[in-house]
């Protein structure tokens, strides 16, 4: 299977001076072992997207959106929201969904969820959904229980799009990769074991495949401090799939030596 590695920007940077400093640093550096052997992607902010996608255009990495509206894929008077459709409008052909900091400050439920993701796949946008449990949750062996409360969202999208638009369930199964982000572990320095992660990320593809049997195997990436001294030891793992970084995708140098760690 491919490994993935995906750069979440977040907010940053604040300039577009600096997202193309950024850029330059990141196109003159990436070679070909890199981009022969794991794909990249980059997620930044919506206001830089059609500028990060234009110049990413003919080029090995691709371009992804942090969020999209859940309450209409196209259109409408929803001030604020960026569709699905102006996503991909923009150029970019992914989007991160569900993403623990969209759960905690912007309350993100299991309807809006589904409805992003519906959007996502309607509107032929890539999804990197994220889940992960707390600290509360991780110190109680909750771990499997709050997954699968996040993955739920999967088996309804399935089931809907049974019912009212099959083609959604191809998208699906061509286009989903999930992203496993231990709350406690996002730009803490914390992460879990190797075991600990490949234990998940197995429970993960489980949980997937037990929706529909016929879904090829899911590609699963951890996220959560993944850094340019550990990612060697998360990429010797079959069971991982792939990085969603944060801090240290803002450096050309830290995320292309994740990257190479992966391929
Ligand atoms: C988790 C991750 C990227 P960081 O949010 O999605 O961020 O690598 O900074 O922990």
């Amino acid at each position: 299977m491919q490994a993935w590695v995906i750069g979440n920007w977040k907010q940053n940077p604040a300039t577009t001076k600096d997202v193309n400093t950024l850029l330059d640093t990141l196109l003159t550096t990436a070679d070909d072992t890199v981009s022969n052997g794991c794909q990249l992607m980059v997620a930044p902010s919506c206001i830089h997207l059609a500028n990060v996608s234009a110049r990413l255009q003919n080029t090995a990495i691709l371009t992804a959106a942090q969020d999209i509206s859940a309450l209409s894929d196209s259109s409408g008077a929803y001030t604020g929201d960026c569709s699905a459709q102006q996503i991909a409008d923009a150029g970019a052909t992914w989007t991160i969904l569900g993403h623990s900091e969209r759960r905690q400050y912007y309350q993100e439920s299991h309807e809006s969820l589904l409805e992003k993701l519906s959007h996502a796949f309607t509107q032929g946008l890539g999804v990197v959904y994220c889940i992960g449990e707390t600290q509360t949750q991780y110190d109680n062996q909750q771990t499997f229980s709050a997954l699968d409360d996040q993955l739920a969202v999967i088996k309804d999208l399935l089931i809907k799009s049974k019912e009212q638009a099959p083609e959604l369930v191809q998208r699906l199964a061509e286009r989903l990769i999930i992203a496993y982000e231990p709350v406690w572990a996002i730009g803490t320095g914390k992460v879990p074991t190797v075991m600990e992660v490949e234990a998940t990320h197995q429970h993960i593809k489980e949980t997937v495949a037990s929706f529909d049997t016929t879904l090829p195997a899911t590609t699963v990436l951890y996220g959560g401090s993944v850094n340019k001294d550990n990612a060697d030891s998360f990429a010797a793992s079959p069971m991982i799939d792939g990085a969603l970084v944060g801090g240290a995708s803002l450096k050309a140098e830290s995320f292309l030596a994740i990257a190479h760690a992966f391929s």
